[in-house]
């Protein structure tokens, strides 16, 4: 998978050497480019933004800089000629990420991830790119406001990293988490020591019992749901609850 990030902060993607998608990096699975928006101004000053029209406070970063930036970064192909290349504009004023959309940009061939800084990016750039055919998304990663979209940027990007066949190094670890399949929470989980600050395990993980034991682990799952995120439970499909469940 190839994924490039526009930005006026690239140190701010340096985490990205890091960890999974460092080794992802370093072992060729994920071709990661991190560009400068500045190089693609052309005045003295290089500037990315002016005043909004219509007023108000704040600035505007202006499309004719991300137009150029990006169509250099998008190749020139048409749109068309280039399936399974998404443009991700991070914004809290888009649609909210989810593992869902995880998983659909995981399938894609490129990413290519605008940050905005200060008030946003004009307009006019996402429906410049939307008409041109690309798949444009406006994401935002939760109900709260960032400064720019690189630390939104980097979520994603882990998020959907992780995904990538071949990244994490056991598979069966991406089956069983929260907002997984099953659409509940994970459960609790503990590891040696036995005893600590005078807090045991839970018997029944201590029992060898796999039946018992999955039982307990969904029935944790459930209660930890309904407590935390009753807006999960809400949204339960009823085929994913057993008979067990049900007598809850
Ligand atoms: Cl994607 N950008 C900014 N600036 N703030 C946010 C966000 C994105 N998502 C949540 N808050």
């Amino acid at each position: 998978m190839r994924i490039d990030v526009v930005t006026i902060f690239p140190d701010y993607l340096a985490a990205l050497d890091l960890s999974l998608v460092g080794k992802a990096r370093q072992r060729g699975l994920l071709d990661l480019r991190v560009h400068d928006l500045r190089d693609w101004t052309t005045d003295r000053h290089r500037t990315v933004d002016d005043t909004p029209f219509g007023g108000g406070a704040g600035m505007v970063m202006r499309p004719d800089v991300w137009g150029t930036a990006l169509d250099d970064v998008l190749g020139g192909e048409p749109a068309a000629a280039s399936p399974g290349r998404i443009l991700i504009l991070p914004t809290p004023s888009g649609e909210v990420f989810t593992q869902r959309h995880a998983e659909e940009l995981a399938g894609a061939g490129q990413l290519v991830f605008a940050c905005g800084r200060y008030e946003g990016i004009d307009a006019r750039v996402a429906g410049h790119y939307r008409d041109a055919g690309l798949d444009v998304r406006e994401l935002s990663i939760g109900d709260y406001v960032l400064n720019g979209g690189e630390v939104a940027a980097l979520v994603m990007i882990e998020a959907v990293a992780r995904l990538v066949p071949g990244m994490v190094g056991n598979p069966e670890s991406l089956v069983e988490e929260s907002h997984g399949a099953a659409g509940l929470l994970e459960y609790p989980v503990y590891t040696k020591p036995p005893e600590w600050h005078g807090r045991g395990i839970p018997e029944v993980l201590l029992s060898g019992h796999h039946a018992r034991i999955e039982r307990w682990r969904r029935d944790e799952a459930l209660r930890r749901t309904a407590a935390r995120r009753p807006d999960m439970i809400a949204g339960l499909d009823g085929t994913v609850l057993d008979k067990h469940d049900r007598a809850l």
